[in-house]
């Protein structure tokens, strides 16, 4: 038997306008035409396409063209183009109804070979193929085979495609692995999934999409399987193929305050060569103060023009709440204004504004909390936006068991002297809570 070679290749997508973007109708376009140079560049005998050659069933004029240019290439060099029904191109269903599909009419054309739920024989490979099922995947492709004879004394080699879910990628499968193993196919040529992956114990292989249909491709490189046949041994190499630069880029920003965050922003956008590629940024990390809301994605994107397209501009910087945890919750709240001041004391603040007055009459005579939160609250909102949430606010003194100890050893000569008076612990603990 002479060496024999094909490509495998999946899921174009052709007529794909992601974004309402033409060029990237383009792009996944150009992906489909380079990875065919690149499969007849290596002398294939033949293609085999693992379904969804089309975007939609309903393919446009200009997608045809598109499509009839690209086949146009294997047509001219007499090789082969098979192909298998993706759920993308057509619906079984829709296809018996309204007299055949898009793969029907490009074979009539003789641009490819449909294999219809049945086989071809490329001698010495006889090529099996079943369509998209869905969840009766399993049970259409054993009534397929059913009719499959080993013929006696000939050699023949098998390749099974599919357009399929198959066991132990996703959650759910359509074909169990078992199933597959027991039909002893020396090559399964697996379309579906766009990101690549295989199982050479079961002889399978899955070449993914040749573009990035979402954003959760784009880690995954795109290309296509190149196979060589040889002493009944299916050699397998993955060829790369070009297409637009994608880049997903996140970055934890850390503790960072409204300022800041703009900053690191702006610098890490603009650290990132985006020229010409498909953009998306996920910020997270803590804001000191304020709210995600208040960093400007209009700036940002400003400095995204040179991009080709920005997917997204993820803010997902989480505001930083001030829990206020403390034994004397009125004097928890004088110190937390005097930090949030940068004041050192009271006097020192008090003059400065009505807020503070107002605040210390409220905490001093009602000794209110929930009001006097909601002032300082209103008054960070207009002014800085700084939000307070009180998380907790024991009733009474709490001394830590730390604490305990750390003054029972202190005390350790006498020990008689292990109590603490409330009063020191209390402040103790506030000084604990603001010192950090
Ligand atoms: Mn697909």
């Amino acid at each position: 038997m002479n060496p024999i070679k094909f490509a495998h290749i999946s899921d174009f997508h052709l007529g794909y306008c992601q974004y309402g973007l033409a060029k990237r109708f383009t792009d996944i376009g150009n992906a489909a035409r380079i990875s065919i140079e690149k499969a007849l560049e290596r002398n294939v005998d033949f293609i085999l396409f693992t379904g969804d050659l089309f975007h939609c069933h309903s393919p446009s004029s200009g997608t045809l063209r598109q499509a009839i240019k690209i086949l146009e290439m294997p047509k001219k060099a007499s090789i082969p183009f098979y192909v298998i029904r993706g759920n993308h191109d057509a619906s079984y269903a829709r296809s018996e109804r309204y007299g055949g599909d898009v793969l029907d009419f490009l074979s009539d054309l003789r641009y490819l070979q449909y294999i219809k739920d049945s086989y071809i024989d490329h001698d010495p490979l006889r090529i099996w193929g079943v369509g998209y099922y869905g969840i009766r995947a399993k049970k259409r492709l054993l009534e397929v085979l059913e009719n499959r004879k080993k013929e006696d004394g000939e050699e023949r080699l098998e390749i099974l495609a599919l357009h399929a879910l198959i066991e132990g990628q996703m959650p759910f499968h359509e074909i169990d692995l078992y199933t597959l193993a027991n039909l002893s196919f020396n090559y399964i040529a697996l379309g579906h999934y766009h990101n690549r992956w295989e199982l050479a114990k079961h002889n399978l292989y899955c070449p993914g999409a040749t573009e990035h249909m979402d954003t959760r491709e784009w880690k995954s490189s795109r290309g296509f399987y190149f196979v060589e046949v040889k002493n009944s041994k299916f050699n397998t190499e993955f060829i790369e193929i070009p297409v637009r630069l994608k880049k997903d880029i996140k970055v934890d920003l850390g503790t960072v305050d409204l300022n800041e965050a703009q900053r690191k922003m702006e610098a890490i956008i603009k650290e990132n060569d985006i020229k010409d590629a498909m953009l998306r940024f996920e910020f997270t990390g803590h804001l000191a103060q304020g709210k995600k809301e208040q960093i400007s994605t209009a700036q940002l994107l400003s400095l995204v023009r040179q991009a080709f397209y920005v997917v997204e501009i993820r803010n997902s910087l989480e505001s930083k709440t001030m829990p206020i945890k403390a034994a004397d919750p009125q004097e928890a709240i004088k110190k937390l204004l005097l930090k949030l001041l940068g004041k050192k004391n009271e006097e020192e603040i008090l003059p400065e504004s009505e807020l503070v007055q107002v605040l210390l009459r409220v905490l001093g005579e009602e000794g209110d909390i929930e009001s006097s939160l909601k002032i300082i609250d209103d008054f960070f909102q207009k002014k800085e936006n700084i939000k307070l949430k009180v998380q907790q606010i024991p009733e009474k003194v709490e001394i830590s068991k730390a604490f305990k100890e750390k003054e029972a050893l202190k005390s350790r000569p006498s020990e008689k002297n292990t109590n603490i008076t409330k009063k020191s612990a209390k402040k103790r603990v506030l000084n604990d809570f603001f010192t950090d």
